[in-house]
This record gives C-alpha cells, sequence and structure tokens, in this order.
C-alpha cells in the first residue's frame, strides 16, 4: 500500500494500491487487490463514488472532493463533510437500524467512506421516472423519518448528549450554507447559478421574482431552517438520497446533516414525490401513466400516516427527554394532557413541511441543482409545462400552508393543477 498523508483524491487505477490494505475493505472484498475490478459511478452533485469487486465481495467507497463536482474547483467545499456524513451514518444507524448502507471503514484524512454496496438497489428518482410503483417506500421512509427525527431531538435524547452533538454537526458551516442559498434564497432573484427551461417559463420566473408573499414566506421558512436547531436531520432528503428494490429501501448521502427543523426532511421528501407526480406527464410516451399518478399520490398519503403513526407511538413509548416531560402529564395521571402536547408538535410540523415541499419545488425547477424528473423530458415545451403546473402548486404549499388541512385537500388540488383545470 502506497502511504500518503495529505488529502489526495482516488482514482479507479490508484484505488488498489491506495486501499489494498485497508483491513474493513479487504475483509469485505477479498486481499488479492490486483484483482479487484473499480469503476468510478459518481453521478450526483459532489463526490466520487467507486464501486470496488473483489474475488468475495465489493464495497462502496466514497470520496470527498475539495470542490463541488457539478460546478468544478471555482466553488471550493471543505472535505470534512465526510465527517459529518459517517457521524450521521451511526447515528442513524442506531436510531433506525437497517436503514442506511453499513460502514465498514471511514478515513477522516482522505476523506473516504467504505460501505455496503447496495445490490440491485436503484435510486428512487430513476424508479420513480421509469414508473415503477414500489410497495414499501412509504412505509419504510416514513419510519425512518420518524424514528431518526424524534430519537435524534429533545423529546428522547438526554441533553448532555444532544447538546454535544449540536456543537458537533454545528461545523457544517458550508454544506448549511449551500441549502441556505440555494433552496431559499437564489431562486427568488437573479442568482448567477440559477436557470430554468428558456424561453418557456422566462414569464413564471418574472412572475416569482415579484411576488412577495412567496419571498416573505420562503425567508420566514428559511428563518426556521437556520433558527431551529430541533433535531438531527439527514439535511438532503430527496428520491435521489434513496435506494430501493420491490423488498428494501436505504437511506444514503446524509453528508448534509445538521441539526434543524424536523419538518425540512419531511417537507423535501414529499416535495420530491409531488415533482415526480407532475413530471409524469412528461414521461407518457410508453403509455398512461394514470397509475402512477395514483400511486404517487397514495405514496404521499402513507408516508405522513406512517411518519405521525410512529412518531405518535414514539412519544408515548420514548419520550425521555427535557421537553413535554412525563412529570407534567402522565405521571400525573393526565394522558390526555400529553396527548393534546402532541397534537400541538404535529400541527406545527404539518403547516411548516407543507412550506418547506413549497420551498423546495421551486429551488428543483428554478436554481442550480434540478430534478431528472423534469431534465430528462426531451420536449422543452411539455418539460415547461410540467414544470410551470409544479411551481404554481409549490406556491400554494408555501403561501397558503396554513390553511390547508389534509393531504387528501392538497392532493385534490394537485390533481386538478396537473390537469389544467386549476392554475
Ligand atoms: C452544489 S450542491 C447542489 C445540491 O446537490 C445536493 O444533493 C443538494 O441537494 C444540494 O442543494
Ligand atoms: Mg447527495
Amino acid at each position: 500500500m502506497t502511504t500518503i498523508t495529505s488529502f489526495t483524491p482516488l482514482t479507479a487505477e490508484t484505488l488498489p494500491q491506495r486501499l489494498g490494505s485497508t483491513a474493513g475493505l479487504v475483509g469485505l472484498i477479498g486481499a488479492d487487490a490486483a484483482q479487484w475490478k473499480v469503476r468510478e459511478v459518481g453521478d450526483g452533485n459532489l463526490n466520487l463514488v467507486f464501486i470496488v469487486e473483489g474475488a468475495e465481495g465489493s464495497a462502496i467507497v466514497k470520496q470527498a472532493l475539495p470542490y463541488v463536482r457539478l460546478v468544478g474547483e471555482s466553488w471550493p467545499l471543505p472535505l470534512k463533510r465526510s465527517f459529518f456524513e459517517y457521524h450521521a451514518l451511526t447515528r442513524q444507524a442506531a436510531r433506525a437500524p437497517g436503514t442506511v448502507p453499513v460502514v465498514h471503514h471511514f478515513d477522516e484524512s482522505q476523506a473516504l467512506i467504505v460501505m455496503e454496496f447496495l445490490s440491485p438497489h436503484i435510486i428512487l428518482r430513476k424508479a420513480l421516472i421509469e414508473g415503477r410503483e414500489l410497495p414499501k417506500i412509504a412505509r419504510d421512509i416514513g419510519l425512518f423519518m420518524a424514528r431518526t427525527l424524534f430519537r435524534g431531538s429533545d423529546l428522547h435524547m438526554k441533553t448532555a448528549e444532544r447538546k454535544a452533538d449540536l456543537a458537533l454537526f454545528a461545523d457544517n458551516v458550508e454544506l448549511c450554507d449551500i441549502t441556505e442559498s440555494l433552496v431559499f434564497s437564489d431562486p427568488y432573484f437573479d442568482a448567477p447559478m440559477n436557470r430554468h427551461t428558456t424561453p418557456q417559463l422566462d414569464g413564471v420566473v418574472a412572475k416569482i421574482r415579484a411576488d412577495r408573499d412567496l419571498k416573505v414566506e420562503a425567508q420566514r421558512l428559511k428563518h426556521l431552517f437556520a433558527a431551529n436547531a430541533e433535531t438531527l436531520l439527514h439535511g438532503d432528503l430527496h428520491s435521489g438520497s434513496i435506494m430501493v428494490t420491490d423488498g428494501e429501501t436505504r437511506i444514503i448521502d446524509p453528508e448534509f446533516a445538521f441539526y434543524g427543523p424536523m419538518a425540512f426532511d419531511v417537507g423535501m421528501l414529499l416535495a420530491n414525490f409531488w415533482m415526480a407526480y407532475f413530471a409524469q406527464a412528461g414521461h407518457e410516451g410508453d403509455g398512461s401513466r394514470d397509475s402512477m399518478r395514483a400511486y404517487l399520490l397514495k405514496v404521499i398519503v402513507d408516508t405522513w400516516a406512517t411518519f405521525r403513526a410512529e412518531f405518535s407511538e414514539l412519544w408515548r413509548t420514548e419520550r425521555d427527554g427535557i421537553l413535554y416531560q412525563r412529570a407534567l402529564f402522565e405521571n400525573q395521571g393526565d394522558v390526555l394532557g400529553a396527548e393534546q402536547a402532541l397534537d400541538h408538535v404535529l400541527s406545527t410540523l404539518w403547516t411548516d413541511l407543507l412550506g418547506f415541499a413549497g420551498i423546495e419545488i421551486h429551488r428543483r425547477i428554478l436554481g442550480l441543482a434540478h430534478n431528472a424528473d423534469f431534465e430528462t423530458i426531451a420536449d422543452e415545451d411539455l418539460r415547461a409545462a410540467c414544470e410551470a403546473r409544479a411551481l404554481s402548486f409549490g406556491r400554494h404549499l408555501a403561501v397558503n400552508r396554513r390553511q390547508i388541512h389534509s393531504l387528501d385537500e392538497i392532493n385534490a388540488l394537485a390533481a386538478l393543477i396537473d390537469k389544467g383545470i386549476a392554475a
């Protein structure tokens, strides 16, 4: 093995030589590094990702780069995001067992994580674009969110442990900054890295930048994101951060992890299901997607129902932190008081998640980082029509969220907008 002390990016050629004595990798795939087959498969915005196959198995080696891969070296980004990803994965594995890839090795100086290669899993976003109706995702993701968000918060954690963790993740500044800028601000002014389907959406974009109510709501939600350190978030929970088979769901890529509002993860996730819904019209070349549309709206309903049920169960059984202590409620025989408090927590979460969902929709169509759901629609007029409908829906979510009381109600509106009956 070559000993390298300062950070050096791996290549498919250098990886066997550099990691040939790494116990966490050798133990997994076999010791004869000369036989390893290595492919770089990273297609995300930030990192290198290698699949390494040896005589005895396979593994993923993920390495951060000192810049944003999507943009290039002109946008430096610290390697420490790999440290936060590693620590987030260990916490998620403890709080929601079986939901994230198993980590076998972490090298902080090389910003690399060796982890389980998930196969035959594919990225959920790709599956939804293909029209695959996966039977387990709503339940699996609903449970993942409830367990990680509840168990990482002051509702459950011991206060000293939680405050130490809060301090640890507070240093993930640059990745928070990406979200603060790209998600909450850039789409609403002429930011240099923005792009949109042009000229088709030019008029819509001008209207959005002049939309005072929408901009105020975007900033109120940014305020919440920046100031409400409620729990350890995944931080980038979209359909590109989830790998699936029909029978299994795993959540990947928590490098944006930090302490923020619970509603952010839930809202971002549901927004990506709604965007998949509005993109279906662009993927109808091979036949009607009506069944897929109905499936996606049901996934949204079922994900939230699972989340609520599990969060409520944890509230009743694992509420051992500093908030809403049992001493004030159950221990005085006031079970209803605890239920009333739960209702308040869930109702705030509901309103906020709708807002975050609306904002996520805007940034995926108007900002730097777009979604394959829309981007793979080759006909630009059709793509723009799908995007315009999603934007109109996203504005309802962000601006009118306090008046929305159920998913049935908002999904009915989504269907009317999708059919061109409402705007
Ligand atoms: C510069 S990074 C752009 C986006 O990619 C990541 O997946 C996050 O969603 C981020 O906002
Ligand atoms: Mg990612």
